[in-house]
């Protein structure tokens, strides 16, 4: 009886320790676990597809400012506008390409118009344009050729003034994804306008599993850089082309070589949006 005793008392030792919390060695920055305490410990086998198994990149006293879980059933235009309605690239901007499933998610669709294409855009243009925070959606990628996805900013004053990002703000590709990509996604920046004076820089983010299932794409942005995330892991930080104007919120899906032959997509496709939340630093404290 008592060896019985003493091996029980063995096994809850290595038990205790087995499911002791860890560090996540794979952080590649010391972001606040303080507000996530109930979260599991990350291992190595955990999926980067997996859903809430990452930790909060928005630095700890940002707070909710803006958000659309889109739970409707269309479009609240109190927040979004239809953009670019008509022609653009290969396909045609139209309202019915913009859809909510009923179930908590904005669905922008690409699909086949006779001999066209009909895909989506949405943007808080004149409605929400914050400057610096920390910006976040959860998203599903579309899974056919020919178009691709993106979640961004863009500045009302791009390319206004050359040489002078700060004033004029940059185009911030959050996110563009390209099936072809697979398992990797791009993050990219411009500025100095689209013309001769045109910059760029862009972060290739390879996570495996990101080509199914749902991802959560983070952006944290100050007065001093930009850090870019996926699912929780940072993907590419940098002090280049910072925007100091405030900037509206785009989402899309473009139709265009880039991203590989339209005309073999199996169609309709879309891209779906669970959530798009904007945290800011209160305005009593200095960004
Ligand atoms: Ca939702």
């Amino acid at each position: 009886m008592r060896k019985t005793l003493f091996v029980l008392a063995i096994i809850c030792v290595l038990f205790a320790t087995a499911t002791a919390d860890r560090p996540l060695a794979s952080s590649p920055q010391s972001f606040d676990r303080a507000s996530v305490p109930t979260q599991p410990p990350q291992t190595a086998r955990i999926p980067a597809a997996a859903p809430l198994l990452s930790f909060d990149q928005k630095p700890a006293d940002y707070k909710l400012v803006w958000a659309d879980e889109f739970d409707g059933k269309t479009l609240d235009l109190s927040k979004w506008d239809y953009r670019g309605l008509g022609p653009r690239r290969a396909a045609i901007n139209v309202k019915d390409c913009v859809t909510l499933d009923g179930e908590g998610h904005l669905v922008l669709t690409t699909k086949r118009a006779g001999k066209e294409y009909h895909t989506a855009m949405i943007a808080t243009a004149g409605k929400f344009e914050p400057l610096y925070g920390y910006f976040e959606c959860r998203v599903r990628w579309q899974k056919q050729p020919g178009h691709w996805s993106a979640f961004w900013l863009q500045s009302p004053a791009y390319g206004k003034s050359i040489g002078n990002v700060a004033e004029s703000g940059a185009e911030i590709d959050i996110f563009e994804y390209l099936t072809k990509f697979g398992d990797s996604l791009q993050h990219t920046l411009h500025w100095d306008g689209y013309g001769p004076d045109h910059k760029s820089s862009k972060k290739a983010a390879d996570v495996p599993g990101l080509g199914d299932g749902w991802h959560t794409i983070g952006f944290l942005w100050t007065p001093r850089e930009y850090v870019f995330s996926v699912d929780g892991r940072e993907t590419w930080r940098t002090s280049e082309a910072v925007s100091r104007r405030a900037e509206y919120i785009i989402l899309s899906l473009e139709v265009g070589n880039w991203a590989g032959d339209i005309t073999a997509a199996v169609l309709p496709d879309s891209l779906l949006v669970d959530y798009v939340r904007v945290y800011q630093r209160p305005p009593d404290r200095k960004e």
